[in-house]
């Protein structure tokens, strides 16, 4: 059985009305680590730029900027192996990689793109092994995003997908240049708040979050090289009558 995940569009239908009552994890994870996540709602670039000890965000997020052993290395060969794929009205490269054939799809209507699964490089297995093993379950879908400059962006949006188990964290897991991201509650879409995601971070996304969440890439906004992001995600019925896709080595 092949079935479609689609990740909502800021400003499109989502599933997300009368949903938002489900648990959501918050920051109860706090460590060290999570205490240099910068939490701020108005903009300045020190705040920006600051670790704020004891300041926790609202967006139940935790925050992890060593979680890559060697990041500069699985950023090279990540951006000059993997067969990435820039849609024309797509501010990024993109690349949709599964554990199980089952293909991608966000947006609505005319904005629905469509990806079905490419190989998992074998230089991502360890990543989503220690994804997995931080999380506790599996972690089926991996989605990428290649952000050449300081131009490439991805707009406000939330994974909230039917098909995406929502009862898991999704994880973000950055390498090369380090960019903002934002988060906003969709109960107050003013009130926007910054992390700076590292080469070589984690993020965790609480579960349940993406129901009562956005987030977004802006673009930088200063000189920046490139950036990779993997999202890892837990897929809905895997392993229940889908074909299981073995990693291959990627030319
Ligand atoms: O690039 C990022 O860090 C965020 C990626 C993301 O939000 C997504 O793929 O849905």
């Amino acid at each position: 059985m092949r079935r479609s995940l689609v990740r909502a569009q800021v400003g499109e239908p989502t599933k997300r009305n009368g949903k938002c009552n489900r648990q959501r994890l918050t920051c109860d994870k706090h460590t060290a680590n999570c205490n240099s996540m910068a939490a701020n709602r108005n903009s300045s670039e020190s705040n920006r730029n600051s670790n704020l000890k004891g300041v926790a965000m609202k967006a139940p997020v935790t925050y992890d900027a060593s979680f890559v052993a060697n990041p500069d290395a699985l950023f090279t060969t990540l951006w000059n192996e993997l067969e990435w794929e820039r849609r024309a009205d797509a501010p990024r490269r993109e690349y949709y990689c599964n554990d199980v054939d089952v293909p991608y799809a966000y947006g609505t209507g005319s904005y629905v793109r469509e990806y079905l699964p490419r190989p998992m490089h074998p230089a991502l297995l360890p990543i989503k092994a220690a994804v997995e093993a931080r999380i506790g379950s599996p972690m089926e879908v991996c989605f990428l995003n290649g952000y050449e400059d300081a131009r490439d962006q991805l707009g406000w949006h939330a994974d909230d997908s039917d098909s995406m188990r929502d009862d898991l964290p999704i994880a973000i897991v950055t390498v090369g240049a380090r960019r903002e991201i934002m988060f906003r509650p969709n109960i107050n879409t003013l009130e926007i708040e910054r992390l700076w995601l590292d080469n070589g971070s984690l993020c965790l996304m609480a579960a349940g979050m993406q129901d009562a969440w956005q987030h977004k890439i802006p673009k930088a906004g200063f000189a920046c090289g490139p950036r990779i992001s993997m999202t890892f995600r837990g897929l809905m019925l895997a392993g229940k009558g889908m074909t299981k896709l073995s990693a291959a080595a990627v030319a």
